[in-house]
């Protein structure tokens, strides 16, 4: 062979190993680079345009390609329009940007072996398409387990890390639109002249990418950063300096997309402080916003120890208050009604309030779900959420981003699945979790059903099993103080918020367990349409995925297999551990498969999952014990661990000190 041969193929081999051991860092997009697609524009080359040339140039193999923006009475500003033809195919858009999802579509279709035969309209679902980083200036993350913020603040705007483009990259290939780059407890030094420079060299670096950003504000901003003595909104000084606050962003950054609000919840500031109305104080940021095109998205995660049952109070404080907002103002409303628990109903404020705008916030970081140490595949979750939410009564959608500094982005390399299937669901909501997965796999592993099959169905069971090995039949809460990590049912912490302790949840007594939200207890279940409000409230006909949430289920309440309460929960934390134990298996098949580096990985997360979920199942069983006196269905494993060892344990999140295995 000639040297040149032996360097090609050198060359050739090295470029193909160094793909295979690339540690997640490329996520998703790992198509094929230096295809050299056959790729015409018609029309200017705008910096958008260059990006979906240049990504085809790189990756396509197929057909030439014919990129052409162009009005079209069946698309949306960001939809497109992929049309085979004969000899090349043509795709068209309204938007720049249109064409640019039209290069990620067809790349995804190349990946994933889908051929193009017909015509395909494809348009996006929500307007609005948001991350939510819940990032502090100082770059520590809230409920971040993956590392730093990758927002490197301190350094901005002089150094510009690699890893904006490819964030917005990422971003862009499943079509999210929108990104709040700070914490909904924000500092307000974030809106400083000094911060908003910081911010408009990342909104350049996204804007290409059809990216646009907006920031959380914190209400008491006026007074802190602006000297005012108040913050009321009904103040003329405050209502002046927000005008003035917002003519100044909108001058840096011109197509700022708005302001995400945390008020009067968990100690921020907000409106009520100056006994104003959450509506008054959303109305007066828009219309600061307003002339620039600006929104507001308003939080309604509010809750306070003093007042109702928590899971009913978003819905007692803003109901009332339906039809008083602005048209550019938007409830961001918290999937269920306590907290991204693993299983919640959905929150009554959905669908109930018809002259008010709402979009759903999903939380993709797994706070309550493992962290970035157990696999969770959460499409299903949401999947679930839509099929009991209609999508189309909402007006955008937010995700709180699992992203940050780590080589893979995620911590968790499954844990890119949850961002991907958050994009792809704000695109559509009505595609199918396994659809999802399926896309996932292919683009990131291998298009092999010998591994994409059996993987994808230990995706497809892995929310159930973390709901089934945590908090089945309707459970919550049940969580170690503070980190939100392993299981504290016991938890009492002296002078604590009753709110935040487990047996505010769970109740546990000699009768049963569970909280009564019927028209018996605290009447959450009045909350909901009438239909379903009857169904949660007679406990016979409550979907037994909910029983523990809205009724006190006595002990030996007949399930509808003909266990007791005491057994079938006995049954379902055994359940979650066995499933956990076969993602193991699953997993070991799939070696031949993936590259080294991450088969470990994962491969050692799913230990640590196996260990926890035994670790939740003996704490919890052996918890409800003291109080059903009932025993664990003999056929079962017996509790390896011991209950008063296990109140012992007190994880030191920081330095993981006193698992009783081995937490990292
Ligand atoms: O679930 C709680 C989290 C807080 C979070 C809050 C919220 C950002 O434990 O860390 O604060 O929700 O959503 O505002």
């Amino acid at each position: 062979m000639k040297i040149k041969t032996i360097l090609v193929c050198v060359m050739i081999m090295t470029s193909f190993i160094g793909l295979k051991a690339d540690e997640g860092s490329h996520l998703w997009l790992k198509h094929q680079t230096g295809a050299n697609g056959n790729i015409k524009v018609l029309g200017r080359l705008t910096p958008t345009l260059s990006l979906a040339v240049h990504e085809l140039q790189n990756g396509w193999t197929g057909m030439p390609i014919v990129l052409k923006k162009q009005k079209d009475k069946s698309l949306q500003n960001e939809g497109f329009r992929i049309n085979p033809q004969s000899h090349n195919i043509l795709v068209t858009s309204p938007s720049d940007v249109g064409l640019l999802y039209a290069a990620y579509y067809l790349l995804r279709s190349q990946s994933c072996n889908q051929p193009l035969t017909n015509t395909v309209i494809d348009n996006p679902f929500y307007e609005r398409r948001l991350l939510n980083h819940w990032d502090n200036l100082d770059r520590t993350v809230e409920r971040g387990y993956a590392g730093k913020s990758i927002w490197e603040w301190d350094v901005l705007p002089d150094s510009v890390s690699d890893r904006y483009e490819a964030y917005a990259r990422a971003n862009a290939s499943i079509g999210i639109n929108g990104t709040v780059l700070n914490n909904v407890n924000a500092s307000p030094e974030m809106l400083s002249k000094e911060y908003l420079q910081k911010v408009e060299t990342i909104a350049n670096i996204l804007r290409p990418y059809g990216i646009k950003v907006y920031l959380s504000v914190n209400f008491a901003s006026p007074m802190v950063i602006g000297g005012l003595p108040t913050a009321d909104p009904l103040d003329k000084h405050v209502v002046k300096w927000w005008k003035d606050k917002a003519k100044e962003i909108y001058q840096i950054i011109p197509d700022f997309g708005g302001f995400l609000v945390k008020a009067n919840s968990e100690g921020q500031p907000g409106p009520c402080d100056y006994q104003r109305t959450h509506a008054e104080g959303a109305n007066m940021l828009a219309d600061a916003l307003k002339p620039y095109n600006g929104i507001v998205m308003w939080r309604t995660f509010v809750y306070n120890p003093e007042d109702a049952d928590r899971a009913k109070q978003a819905y007692l404080e803003f109901y009332p208050l339906d039809g008083k907002f602005r048209d550019n103002v938007i409830l961001q409303v918290k999937n269920g009604p306590v907290d991204f628990q693993p299983r919640e109903p959905y929150t009554p404020l959905f669908g109930a309030m018809s002259h008010t705008k709402t979009m759903p916030e999903f939380q993709i970081t797994q706070e309550y779900l493992g962290h970035a140490n157990h696999l969770a595949y959460l499409a299903p979750m949401w999947e679930e959420f839509n099929q009991q939410v209609n999508p189309a009564s909402q007006k955008a959608l937010a995700g709180v981003a699992n992203i940050g500094t780590d080589t893979n982005w995620t911590g968790h390399p499954f844990g890119q699945s949850n961002w991907y299937a958050f994009g792809r669901l704000a695109w559509n909501p009505y595609l199918t979790s396994e659809q999802i997965a399926d896309e996932w796999l292919k683009q990131t592993f291998t298009t092999d059903s010998a591994f994409v099959e059996p993987v994808k169905a230990m995706m497809l069971d892995s929310r159930e099993a973390v709901v089934n090995y945590m908090m089945p039949l309707g459970l919550h809460h049940l969580f170690a103080f503070g980190h939100h990590y392993g299981p504290e049912p016991w938890c009492d912490v002296p002078g604590a918020r009753p709110d935040w302790l487990p047996s505010y949840y769970h109740k546990a007594d000699k009768q049963g367990l569970g909280f009564d939200r019927s028209s018996t207890g605290s009447g959450a279940t009045a909350q909901y349409p009438d239909s379903l409000a009857k169904l949660y409230d007679n406990i016979n006909t409550c979907p037994e995925e909910y029983i523990l949430w809205f009724h006190h289920t006595p002990w030996g309440h007949k399930m509808k297999n003909g266990r007791t309460l005491w057994e079938e929960l006995c049954y379902k934390y055994n359940e979650g551990v066995q499933q956990a134990r076969s993602f193991q298996q699953t997993w070991d098949a799939a070696q031949p498969y993936v590259d080294a580096e991450v088969f470990q990985q994962v491969q050692e997360k799913l230990k640590m999952q196996t260990l926890d979920a035994m670790w939740w199942r003996d704490a919890c069983l052996l918890y409800f014990q003291q109080y059903s006196e009932m025993p664990i269905p003999l056929e079962l494993e017996r509790p390896v661990y011991n209950l008063e060892e296990m109140k012992q344990f007190k994880i030191n999140i920081d330095n993981h000190e006193n698992a009783p295995h081995g937490f990292k």
